[in-house]
């Protein structure tokens, strides 16, 4: 059986002949004791990166956000997201379960919010209302098919919130695929904001592992918080090393990724059924609105795997694909005959 194209997501990603070499390198030692050479290693570079003070290797990317809520909110307070925010949408309800915060959400065009859009929702100090407590923003937004912040949105609601005293929290899931897209580095579209967290394990393609930076009190405390969940590890170096090689080496490919998006993005676009804008196809993610095919996402999802295509049903309506460097354009080519099999025959139903 041929190998199956794993559009599902770029998590997905096995690590690289580069990436097992570094983990079996790695020097390691306890990194509670802060006493990992390689995680210390990743967390410098990352806070260089990204133009930071300090950084905090975290197993996971809802680990990172969840540490940002914690320390920049509290009980009690309410959080502006975008309504399909992976804080608010994946993440298992640890904004109320762990910080206390309830969420205060916004659906925005393409889950791009504007100041406009967010400022009447922010609430102060009453005897009515549950005071605002932070805004987090999602760069790129996953949901809605990994749009892109414009820089100047994006710094002008760091800049109005702070205005506001309000901390924002950039879940920079994919902030190396918003730079890609933006042609700038991830330093320059997140300088505002309090703290950015990124995933090393999405399409950079390391095993596992995200990274949270923002000011060294910031990630002080981040490190206290880390530990209450039981984010604490010990000889993480191994883990760090396909870190700092994805870190490194995973930035130059993402445009790969996003031409294949956009091949897809493309060729669906004419598909009975199926409903997409391919000139929001920017970075690596594509979101599909198969509501027109007569079928749910899963059923199509489930057809797909039958010839070895993998897809996500994020809900009855929307399939998703995300490219990565485990999937090549011949691999995109193979999705696109496949899923013209798998939603043919019933548009042709629908339609007669
Ligand atoms: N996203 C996953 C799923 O959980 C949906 C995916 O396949 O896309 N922020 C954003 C924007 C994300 O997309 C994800 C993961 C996370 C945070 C959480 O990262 P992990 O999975 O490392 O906890």
């Amino acid at each position: 059986m041929a190998q199956a194209i794993d559009l599902r997501s770029d998590t997905v990603t096995r690590p690289t002949p580069a990436m097992r070499k570094a983990m079996a390198q790695a020097e390691v030692g306890d990194d509670v004791y802060r006493e990992d050479p390689t995680v210390n290693r990743l967390e410098d570079r990352a806070a260089e990166i990204l133009g930071r003070e300090a950084a905090l290797f975290v197993p996971s990317g809802t680990m990172a956000n969840q540490i940002a809520i914690r320390v920049l909110t509290d009980l009690g307070r309410e959080v502006i997201c975008e309504e399909r925010s992976h804080i608010l949408a994946y993440e298992m309800a640890m904004m109320a379960a762990f910080s206390g915060c309830l969420a205060r959400p916004i659906r925005a065009l393409d889950g791009v919010m504007t100041w406009t859009a967010l400022a009447g929702e922010i609430r102060g100090r009453s005897i009515h209302h549950a005071r605002t407590g932070l805004i987090s923003l999602e760069n790129t937004s996953n949901l809605t098919g990994g749009t892109v912040y414009p820089i100047h949105v994006s710094d002008d609601i760091c800049d109005r919130a702070h205005e506001a005293h309000l901390p924002v929290h950039l879940d920079g899931a994919r902030i190396f695929n918003a730079a890609v897209y933006l042609g700038r580095s991830a330093a320059e579209i997140s300088q505002k904001f309090d703290s950015v967290m990124f995933c090393l394990s999405k399409g950079l393609g390391a095993p596992v592992g995200s990274v949270l930076t923002g000011s060294q009190e910031f990630i002080d405390e981040a490190r206290i918080v880390r530990k209450m969940l039981g984010g604490g590890m010990r000889q993480a170096g191994v883990l760090a090393a396909a870190g700092l090689v994805a870190l490194e080496e995973g930035p130059k490919r993402l445009h790969v990724d996003h031409e294949n998006a956009s091949f897809l993005g493309d060729a669906l676009a004419d598909m009975p059924g199926i409903r997409i804008a391919p000139a929001k196809v920017m970075t690596n993610i594509v979101v599909l609105d198969v509501t027109g095919t007569g079928l749910t996402a899963a059923e199509i999802a489930k057809r797909l795997a039958a010839r070895d295509v993998l897809a996500s049903a994020m809900s009855p309506a929307i399939l998703r694909m995300v490219t990565h460097y485990d999937v090549d354009r011949a691999g995109c080519e193979r999705a696109v005959v496949a899923l013209k099999e798998a939603v043919g025959p019933a548009v042709r139903r629908t339609v007669h």
